[in-house]
């Protein structure tokens, strides 16, 4: 057992329980010309994080632990696409519109791929979502499921959005998932920290936080 010093208490983690989800970083959000800057975004803050996002991902594979990436990614026909989604408010490009990396969050198209920095290895899974969670319209509970694994170290963007959304729909289901916050970010930095701050209220309502150092030394102490 790895006890993880963490709020709103400490963790342990279990080797052989406990799994690695990056979630959703992906050209279309950090990069210029994504969807995230369609929206009127800043997307510094959330290539600030790549480095941090990169140590803990080096961290997962030196220690041979299992390791998820996520997209928000659709299908080219946008079948899985709700209008209720892709209509919603006036963005420069809508999801499926074509800009400057392809159509936006369609799988297959350049901005939808991970960044660079953060390529998955074959032996890594991806998983596409349709939505905001990682486990709706997807088979991620049947993967960590067939892997034996309860616990789930969260890393990625946007931290209220997706991450949240994915750590909520986790817990529900009795995954226990600790937050790496330093390898998290959001477009609004006041909506980061009272992600954080909602995930671990309440004795862990949602879940545990703590850094990247502090993760990185206990597994691969
Ligand atoms: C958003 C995400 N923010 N990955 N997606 O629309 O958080």
């Amino acid at each position: 057992m790895m006890q993880i010093p963490a709020r709103p208490f400490d963790l342990p983690l279990a080797r052989d329980r406990v799994a690695l989800v990056i979630i959703d970083m992906q050209r279309d959000f950090i990069e210029l010309g994504g969807f995230g800057a369609s929206l009127g975004n800043d997307v510094r803050p959330l290539q600030a994080i790549v480095p941090t996002v990169a140590r803990l991902l080096a961290g997962f594979r030196t220690a041979g632990l299992p390791i998820f990436h996520t997209r928000e990614a659709h299908r080219p026909d946008l079948s899985d696409c709700p209008p209720a989604k892709r209509l919603r408010g006036a963005p420069a490009l809508r999801i499926g519109d074509a800009g400057p990396m392809g159509r936006v969050l369609i799988a297959g198209e350049p901005g939808c791929e991970i960044i660079p920095e953060l390529t998955p290895l074959p032996d890594e899974t991806v998983i596409d979502k349709p939505g905001k969670g990682a486990f709706y319209a997807t088979d991620f509970g049947d993967e960590l499921a067939a892997r034996g694994i309860t616990q789930l170290v969260c890393a990625g963007v946007t931290t209220e959005v997706c991450v949240q959304t994915t750590m909520r729909e986790a817990n529900d289901r009795g995954f226990e998932c600790l937050l790496a916050t330093d390898a998290t970010e959001s477009y609004f930095p006041t909506f980061k920290a009272a992600a954080i701050e909602m995930i671990v209220a309440q004795g862990g309502i949602v879940g545990w936080a703590t850094d990247t150092d502090t993760i990185l030394g206990a597994i691969n102490g």
